[in-house]
């Protein structure tokens, strides 16, 4: 079970670095999230995972997109530039209560709920470059933990909540790379010389 959450967390790194990820997550409920332009601009929906009972969480012109669940409470994570930019926002899982977390001209987006449903990390080019950050779910607390020159994004937590996947070009070219959930011990995980 270790193991297979290690390689589960570890391939979501890879998927996220190929940008073949996202907008598709299961909850510790069977229903899953996931971001569709069907109705003409990007909304966030949910079904059971049979596929069957879909319902539209968001009705807005602008583009809702990337939802993640909280493993807590049953809310929900996304990001939508409603408010002119991208921006992260919670609400409940039947749509209610929508709350922006952020407020920054910057692109802010991503966001990945913590295992203990505590934090919420996302990426942001806010400081000039992309960087993964971490906030309390009332958006208080928005800490950089990257702090890097090159762009580093697309976080995805380990299933004990203590590490964080990224990718990153700082050393030439898309890599994965692990970190303490602090920020601090980062590992490459890939050497590759292809383009993700
Ligand atoms: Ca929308
Ligand atoms: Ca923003
Ligand atoms: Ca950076």
């Amino acid at each position: 079970m270790k193991m297979y959450g290690f390689c589960a967390f570890f391939l979501v790194g890879l998927l996220a670095v190929s940008g073949l990820v996202p907008a598709l997550t299961d909850s510790p409920y069977g229903k899953i999230l996931f971001d569709s332009k069907r109705s003409g601009n990007y909304e966030i929906y949910v079904m059971d995972s049979d596929g069957s009972n879909v319902r539209k969480l968001t009705t807005n012109n602008a583009d809702d997109m990337m939802p993640s669940w909280s493993a807590v409470g049953e809310k929900v994570a996304f990001m939508s530039d409603r408010d002119g930019n991208w921006e992260i926002y919670v609400m409940n899982s039947d749509g209610s209560d929508v709350r922006r977390l952020t407020n920054n001209p910057a692109a802010d987006r991503m966001p990945v709920w913590s295992p203990d449903g505590e934090k919420i990390a996302f990426h942001s080019d806010r400081d000039g470059n992309f960087e993964v950050y971490i906030m309390n779910v009332d958006g208080s607390n928005q800490v950089n933990l990257t702090t890097n020159s090159a762009d580093d994004g697309r976080p995805a937590w380990s299933p004990d909540g203590k590490k964080i996947a990224f990718h990153s070009d700082r050393d030439g070219n898309e890599e994965v790379y692990v970190m303490n959930a602090d920020g601090s011990d980062v590992k490459r995980l890939t050497t590759s010389t292809m383009i993700l």
